[in-house]
């Protein structure tokens, strides 16, 4: 394989880990834990994972241990750092017994079910230590829930001697890997069942969980290009960039880049809902950013959507659970309905208020309002182009001012999305770090006989040496929502908080963003140079922890 000068020089950093996990451990376990919401519903679907304590790991005496078989799944969407939470997990049980091997299940969950995998060894893993990219055994999205899934997974299991699983993932996938682990145990089958904290949304986040791992590369690698584009934009000064950002609900990578970049506008769903903004509301309010800076002669600018924004706008979130409890019935008549006639079908099919929402939206976002739901039976928010509907509707708005006298100047817009830009980049050292820590302390869990338990790493401002590595019992941050038309338990996804520090500080100096020309320029990841640069943590981690 041939390999950038880059690569060469990145695969012999060594990530730093916690102090605790440098060598001996000892756990500590806190109070018993109940899930974040409709307690009496987990605790009745998760009878044997319910309720267990919070572990924390701390410096201990040598013991020793067999050697274990493990397995591994990458799951969802790609984040940067999944080869080092790997190669963290793979270091990790070597290091417990020299003989422990680890085997990777080939594109995701589905490879546990499929039997597909492959043994990774020691000549595996060292291609990929500290690359970004999910390729060591690739991902998927098949979700884990049928019994008759957990039982081919588990005959593989039996038949490769793999006792521990750790499924590497985000809310979606360690519900499932709470699911599995609940039916391993309920069976007495002897797997234990770790998750690993990943998704780029950030949206994975709790008391014990600080971040998802990946999110803070791919804000970073967003934040460059944002950068890139400002630069551009004030150059020019001829175009209004419409900049779509990844995040399929929250809105965390969206703000975050908005901290890094100080862009003229960056509209927060979790905000529009609180509101109750309509669609209207949020291009009127982007117009008029638009009109105060032409009236200074000022045509350009930058304007940052996050790609869920759609299903925060309260009229089109009901829309949109109105369709997808609909389509979730009806998928097979659907089927069956010609594309040039699916627009009328769905229109009368709705209730009144959801059908006229409907017909008044653009034929291309209609469409893709219908289009097949993941398998977590999520709207496939990236394939929806808010960020050219919005600047449609701004084009449109100012048209109309403009004939009122209201706008003066000119409007050009440039479209852009990014998402798929950053999933894969190499990981910061931060990434690099706290990934290959997170997977280092799945097999301490493991090793301590732990299942139902998500690794955590906290204290993530600090330097590595002073992390706080252990485990939170995943049913903590269970609740019951609707999925697919029916009420299922799934771990609560962790919206930009309104009252939260990064928001407070966005708020705060958005006005003078937005009539200044006030870019932030921050330049692409460093991985060598002085820590100040290189090891950072992203902005919002640091204003949540600057109390
Ligand atoms: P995960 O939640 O699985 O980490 O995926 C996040 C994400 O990158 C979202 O930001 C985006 O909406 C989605 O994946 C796109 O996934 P896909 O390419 O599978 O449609």
């Amino acid at each position: 394989m041939t390999k950038s000068a880059l690569q060469i020089e990145r695969a012999a950093y060594q990530p730093k880990l916690p102090k605790a996990l440098r060598g001996a451990v000892k756990v500590e376990k806190g109070n018993p834990t109940e899930s974040v919401a409709d307690q009496d519903a987990i605790k009745a679907l998760f009878p044997n994972t319910y309720g267990m304590p919070i572990i924390q790991f701390a410096e201990g005496e040598a013991k020793a241990f067999k050697p274990i078989n493990v397995g591994v799944i990458l799951s969802g969407g790609q984040a940067p750092g999944g080869h080092n939470v790997i190669s963290g997990l793979f270091d990790g049980i070597k290091n417990l017994n020299k003989d422990s091997r680890l085997y990777g299940f080939i594109l995701g969950p589905g490879g546990l079910v499929d039997h597909n995998y492959m043994e990774l060894t020691s000549d595996i893993i060292d291609e990929y230590r500290n690359t970004g990219g999910f390729d060591i055994i690739g991902s998927g999205r098949t979700k884990l829930e049928a019994e008759e899934q957990f039982e081919k997974g588990y005959q593989i299991l039996k038949q490769l001697d793999i006792t521990a699983l750790v499924i590497i993932g985000g809310d979606d996938s360690n519900t499932n890997a709470c699911v599995l682990a609940e039916y391993y145990a309920a069976k007495n089958y002897g797997i234990q069942v770790i998750g690993c904290p990943k998704t780029i949304d950030g949206d994975l986040k709790n008391e014990m969980i600080e971040t998802s791992f990946g999110f803070d590369t791919a804000c970073k690698t967003y934040s460059e290009v944002i950068g890139n584009i400002q630069r551009d934009c004030n150059s020019a000064r001829k175009y209004w960039h419409f900049i779509k950002l990844m995040g399929r609900s929250a809105s965390h990578i969206a703000l975050e880049c908005a901290l890094q970049v100080q862009p003229n506008v960056c509209i927060i769903s979790e905000e529009v809902e609180k509101e109750n903004l309509s669609l209207d509301d949020v291009v009127t309010s982007i117009a008029e950013k638009v009109a105060a800076r032409a009236a200074e002669g000022n045509n350009f600018g930058t304007v940052l959507i996050p790609e869920g924004l759609i299903e925060f706008i309260p009229a089109m979130k009901n829309l949109i659970s109105e369709l997808n409890d609909f389509l979730a019935a009806n998928a097979a008549e659907f089927a069956l309905i010609k594309k040039s006639h699916q627009r009328e079908y769905i229109i009368s099919k709705l209730s009144k208020a959801n059908s006229e929402i409907y017909a008044s939206l653009p034929e291309g976002v209609a469409r893709q309002l219908t289009l097949d739901r993941d398998p977590h039976g999520n709207v496939q928010v990236s394939l929806i182009e808010t960020e050219k509907l919005l600047s449609d509707m701004v084009a449109v708005k100012l048209a109309q001012w403009k004939e009122e006298g209201k706008f003066v100047g000119k409007f050009a817009a440039q479209h852009h999305f990014f998402g798929y830009e950053g999933r894969c980049a190499a990981p910061s050292n931060f990434d690099a770090d706290y990934c290959y820590s997170l997977g280092f302390t799945a097999s301490v869990l493991i090793a301590n006989g732990e299942t139902g338990y998500m690794s955590s790493v906290r204290n993530l401002t600090a330097p590595a040496a002073e992390w706080i590595a252990g485990g939170v019992p995943i049913t903590m941050m269970m609740n019951m929502e609707r999925r697919h038309g029916e009420m299922k338990p799934v771990i609560q996804k962790a919206l930009v908080k309104l009252d939260g520090a990064p928001f407070k500080f966005f708020a705060a100096n958005r006005e003078e963003w937005a009539i200044k020309t006030d870019y932030v320029y921050p330049g692409p990841i460093q991985y060598f140079g002085p820590s100040s640069v290189c090891d950072q943590a992203t902005r919002t981690l640091q204003l949540e922890k600057a109390k």
